[in-house]
């Protein structure tokens, strides 16, 4: 395998780029506003832009006005460009929804009446057209050192014996299938099997508690659970089938359910095989069970519009939800977000760092790459693991050409300093991309001029769970770039800009992201509850989906993402919900009550601030703060413990007993001089108590 992978590596390597930073005379005629500031705008190396896909602002908007007039020959050539088994209904229109909860139920269809299957899109498809000798992973394990390459037939040959596998324990279309792994290749192999026989899988990021899994696999009623023994992040290992175990305990407790099948890759390289806890008649052994599975198995057409998958995510309140994605958008628009935002051409080595547990990880690590025959990283430990020189180790060894991060771990190693990048070549870099949160100016040019040798543009997306991929980006080659703006729409994306009246806004304005039709990548509802996906995403502004951002829009008509507006708070990249934190703060005995917001953080972006009250007969100290944290880290997971708790003697509340984040955003940050106004609080002076308590 090492053989071939060097020999593909010889082939090919991305075009090398020239290394002159501003070709000025590239791109400038099509800025759209040449009066914009000239140092906010970083123009595209003229490498890039002469060979990148699209390679102009007006050749995209062409395209994008075509996908808003006709979306019918739009995404009916994008879509043709993969299998059907049976076409759409062409006589109707590609798309039929309703936005509009006043009108009926919200509801949002693509290529309704069409047959597909996107496992085979993602595989097959390759392999018979011949490119099953092509490379699709290259594992690199947490440890330098450990890795495997597996090519497109090898990719289809496991995928068969999983879905095989499943199918014998019972599996048909439409059940849930959960999955609880570290970053392995048997991941997105998985994924794709439940693709493949029509099994829903609902995938939990491996830093999620017992308690968080426990609470997913009930909500959904997994039939299966696919995990592996453990999984390694830098010198810590993840005991994930302990985790498991533990899990499966609570749904039998709370929830009198079952699972049961459990399917375990053992996963030698994190914990020997003799330290995994094992339910005999539950349990299995991925690697001698599936090995006597056939590795041909047939595929389940599926209608567009049944369900792919579902992810579960945090809003501002109330557990999270499972989102569901279906077959035909879902899968449509993974395959073209994937070839324009990353520009991606025959060659390319892809990284995308997330997890599979996160929606970037399905997106851009499973599915969009596949489904375009890329070659990609799959990256199982951390950045600073067993140095911070381990990125750029892993750019040099597999030559990646195209690395996509979150800002959260670009922050972590640019406080490492430059030297230890420079330390490396990087120069098989072409593109960089950024996602999650918002990117700093400051991040965003240290990410351009030291990992990009200011060679590279960077594609910073914006996006979310609910969108299925990227939604607002700086499309690589087709305009000069400003550091930390995510720009324009992608092609049929329509953003609206409302003000505090909910007023659609014109020109330059800040306000309330909404988006106006649907896209193909839209999720179609929450798993068992529709009434709570209306009225999350659509009963906020009619007719329109709210994302829960807010954002600017400048006189080029580029779009500044400027982050959340609701209580959800992003740390490290990770969504999570205050509502969620505060709950498990609440379930400590000696808590009465708990407030939650974000501050900014140097590296995380944001971190968590919890005020905290406690019952009269408690004394505050250190080892509750810690039982405190521990709640958290229990029910919720490791990620969302609180940085900062606050021992708060009271809350500030509006007569009516509403908690005013406002005042306690501005008392975490410190900004004791921006209060603001006090007037409408039941008792004012609990803000001078909670200022002296600092
Ligand atoms: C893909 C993903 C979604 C939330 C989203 C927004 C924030 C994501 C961003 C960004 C600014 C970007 N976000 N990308 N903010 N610029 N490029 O991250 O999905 O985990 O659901 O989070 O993340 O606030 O609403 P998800």
């Amino acid at each position: 395998a090492e053989r071939r992978l060097r020999r593909m590596l010889e082939h090919l390597v991305a075009p090398q780029l020239s290394t002159v930073s501003l070709d000025r005379s590239v791109c400038l005629s099509q800025t759209a506003n040449a009066n914009a500031a000239q140092e906010d705008v970083v123009y595209v190396p003229g490498d890039f832009a002469r060979k990148s896909l699209i390679s102009s602002r007006s050749q995209y908007e062409e395209l994008y006005n075509e996908a808003i007039a006709d979306p019918n020959a739009f995404w009916g050539r994008v879509a043709a460009g993969y299998f059907w088994q049976k076409l759409w209904d062409t006589s109707k229109p590609i798309c039929n929804y309703n936005f509009d909860a006043d009108k009926g139920p919200v509801f949002v269809e693509w290529f309704k009446g069409g047959y597909t299957n996107v496992c085979y899109n993602a595989l097959d498809r390759h392999v018979l057209a011949g490119h099953g000798h092509q490379m699709c992973f290259l594992w690199e394990g947490n440890d330098p050192g450990q890795n495997a390459y597996l090519t497109y037939s090898d990719v289809l040959k496991k995928v068969c014996q999983v879905a095989n596998f499943l199918r014998a324990r019972g599996v048909k279309k439409g059940d849930r299938v959960c999955i609880y792994m570290s970053m392995i290749c048997e991941l997105p192999i998985a994924m794709l099997a439940c693709a493949r026989i029509g099994a829903v899988h609902s995938v939990v990021f491996g830093g999620f508690s017992s308690e968080s899994l426990a609470g997913r696999i009930l909500d959904c009623q997994a039939k299966v659970l696919l995990t592996c023994s453990g999984g390694r992040r830098a010198n810590k290992v993840l005991p994930l089938k302990q985790i498991v175990d533990d899990a499966l305990q609570i749904c039998l407790k709370e929830g009198n359910f079952r699972v049961e099948t459990c399917l375990v890759y053992d996963n030698s390289f994190a914990i020997p095989r003799q330290n995994v806890p094992w339910v005999q008649g539950r349990d299995v052994w991925w690697q001698e069970t599936i090995s006597q599975f056939s590795v041909d198995s047939p595929v389940e057409w599926m209608e567009a519009e049944e369900p792919l998958f579902m992810l579960y995510t945090s809003g501002s309140t109330g557990k999270p939800k499972g989102l569901i994605h279906t077959v035909g958008g879902y899968m449509v628009y993974a395959g073209l977000t994937f070839k324009h935002a990353f520009d991606h051409q025959a060659g390319d080595i892809f990284w995308c760092t997330a997890d599979c547990g996160w929606i970037t990880g399905h997106t851009y690590v499973a599915y969009g790459p596949l489904l375009n025959r890329a070659t990609s990283v799959i990256f199982e430990g951390v950045p600073t693991f067993p140095d911070a020189g381990r990125w750029w180790q892993i750019i040099d060894k597999y030559q990646v050409s195209i690395l996509y991060a979150a800002p959260t771990a670009i922050r972590t190693l640019a406080a490492q300093g430059d030297e230890i990048v420079r330390k490396y070549s990087r120069k098989s870099l072409r593109l960089l991309g950024s996602v999650g949160e918002p990117i700093s100016p400051k991040t965003w040019q240290w990410f351009y001029d030291v990992v990009g040798d200011s060679r590279c543009p960077i594609v910073d997306t914006w996006w979310q769970t609910e969108t299925g991929g990227c939604m607002i980006f700086s499309l690589p080659g087709a305009w000069p770039m400003k550091p930390g703006c995510a720009s324009l729409p992608f092609f049929g994306v329509q953003p609206v800009i409302l003000d505090q009246e909910g007023k659609e806004q014109h020109g330059p304005c800040e306000g309330y992201l909404c988006i106006k039709a649907p896209w193909p990548g839209v999720a179609r509802t929450v798993f068992g509850d529709h009434e709570r996906y209306e009225n999350t995403y659509f009963k906020t502004w009619k007719g329109l989906y709210t994302t829960g951002d807010g954002c600017r829009r400048d006189a080029d008509g580029f779009i500044w993402i400027t982050g959340r507006v609701d209580d959800v708070l992003n740390v490290s990249g990770h969504r999570i919900s205050t509502g969620e934190v505060e709950g498990a703060l609440v379930s400590h005995p000696l808590c009465t009550e708990a407030a939650v917001v974000g501050y900014d953080h140097e590296v995380k972006g944001q971190a968590i601030y919890a005020f905290v009250s406690l019952s009269h007969d408690a004394t505050p100290s250190d080892a509750l703060k810690k039982q405190l944290q521990d709640a958290v880290r229990k029910q919720i997971g490791a990620f969302a413990a609180p940085d900062v708790i606050h021992w708060a003697v009271g809350l500030p509340k509006t007569r009516s007993g509403k908690i005013m984040r406002r005042i306690l955003r501005k008392i975490a940050a410190r900004q004791f001089n921006d209060i603001g106004d006090t007037s409408s609080l039941a008792d004012p002076s609990v803000v001078d108590q909670l200022i002296k308590g600092m």
